[in-house]
């Protein structure tokens, strides 16, 4: 599946540029390409300047509002950063349209924090432009959630949370969810903490973008996940996890046949592996909420039985029992069995309705402190009035 990437604001264009190497690793080991074109959205010039692998010309790095801006950012202001996607929104439409590849993008990829002013802003506004524009091609969104300091310590992005996420909902077709705070490591600068949340954000869609685009017949699958099957599992709230488990293998003499413990080793490994996923889902979520979901198994051809793919399926299968299920097999790789999950139409997300809640209430305390302010401003004013002005 080869996506168009669009990351705005700092976080998504730091999430886009992980994409774009990605995208080299996906080049130089397996000669693919799983991205049409990638392209970072901003308002503040010295975050585009920080990015290392999109390509650095004024049309992969987008500057937009600088009358308004300045180029420093638009401050969590999230409506101003919507307000400038929606007036800019050309650039990014007119770089669209000049991608060589444009014909082979499958989906739209536009990835952005929610708790930021620009990313926040811009991600349902340029959704919302591309869907009017590309009516035959899904639009999905990624979209980052704060961690829980911020939001006990910046009221703000609590609205900035609830207000993009609404918006999302109405325009994307699909919205993987990813928390912060899942992937923290203590004791590690905040730096590199962000630099190993956006490695292990984007990690979990390398072999699933690359599973659908090989064209060599020992990579091909019994059962290919392809665009298609993402494509139909993706709606709404959605959820991506990654696992892996090593597998010792022994060159087996030509004809000799496995013991039988290595097998069953194997199909063990296999369910770790999905577990794995499963716990390491970009937010956490009760998989019986799923409506529809998906499993790619990369393994070694050799590893790759039958029993392994039944198992992996009944064992997805008793988590999200609600869901309609895909599934695909990808014979790539050494010494290990990696799967990947997707869970998607999420109904009753938690931790969202949550924020709905949250900024309902951040709205109503907001007024009542606006109101409280105006009372005083005026309280001044009266206690000043018959003292001279030298204005
Ligand atoms: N995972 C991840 N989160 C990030 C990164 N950079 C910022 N964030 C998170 O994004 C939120 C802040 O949004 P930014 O993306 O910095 O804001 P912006 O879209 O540039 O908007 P303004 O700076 O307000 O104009 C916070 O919740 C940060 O924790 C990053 O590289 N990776
Ligand atoms: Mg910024």
């Amino acid at each position: 599946m080869e996506l168009l990437i669009i990351g705005c604001g700092q976080c998504g264009g730091r999430i886009a540029d992980e994409f774009a190497r990605l995208n080299k690793v996906a080049h130089v080991q397996r000669g693919l390409h799983i991205v049409s074109n990638i392209l970072a959205v901003n308002t503040d010039i010295a975050d585009l300047s920080g990015l290392t692998y999109i390509k650095s010309d004024f049309k992969h790095r987008i500057l937009i509002g600088s009358k308004k801006t300045g180029g420093h950012g638009v401050g969590k202001m999230n409506e101003i950063g919507a307000e400038i996607a929606r007036e800019d929104g050309d650039k990014v439409i007119e770089t669209i349209r000049n991608t060589d590849k444009f014909a082979e993008t499958d989906a739209f990829m536009v990835i952005g924090s929610a708790g930021g002013g620009t990313g926040s802003g811009a991600v349902p506004a340029i959704t919302q432009q591309l869907k009017e524009r590309y009516i035959d091609k899904p639009v999905y969104n990624l979209i980052v959630l704060p961690f829980k300091y911020e939001e006990q310590t910046e009221e703000r992005s609590i609205f900035n949370v609830g207000t993009c996420l609404k918006s999302a909902y109405l325009a994307a077709d699909a919205i993987f969810l990813v928390d912060n705070q899942r992937y923290i490591t203590k004791n590690i600068s905040i730096r590199n903490n962000l630099a190993k949340i956006n490695y292990h954000i984007v990690k979990p869609f390398y072999n699933l973008l690359c599973a659908g685009e090989e064209t060599e017949a020992k990579y091909i699958g019994s059962r290919v996940l392809d665009a298609g099957d993402i494509i139909q599992t993706l709606a709404g709230w959605t959820v991506i996890g990654y696992g892996k488990e090593s597998i010792s293998r022994v060159k087996l003499p030509f004809g000799a046949n496995r013991d039988f413990r290595d097998k069953g080793g194997e199909t063990q490994r296999g369910i770790q592996a999905m577990d794995a996923a499963l716990g390491e889902l970009s937010l956490k979520c009760n998989p019986t909420d799923a409506r529809k979901g998906l499993y790619l198994l990369t393994a070694p051809p050799e590893a790759m039985s039958m029993d392994l793919i039944k198992e992996l399926s009944s064992s997805l299968k008793c988590m999200a029992t609600e869901a309609i299920i895909r599934s695909g097999d990808y014979p790539r790789g050494k010494n290990s069995l990696e799967t990947t999950v997707i869970l998607s139409e999420l109904i009753n997300s938690k931790k969202v309705m949550n924020y709905f809640t949250k900024t309902i209430s951040y709205i109503s305390t907001a007024k009542r402190r606006q109101g409280g302010i105006e009372y005083q401003h005026r309280g001044m004013e009266e206690a000043f009035k018959d003292i001279p002005s030298l204005l």
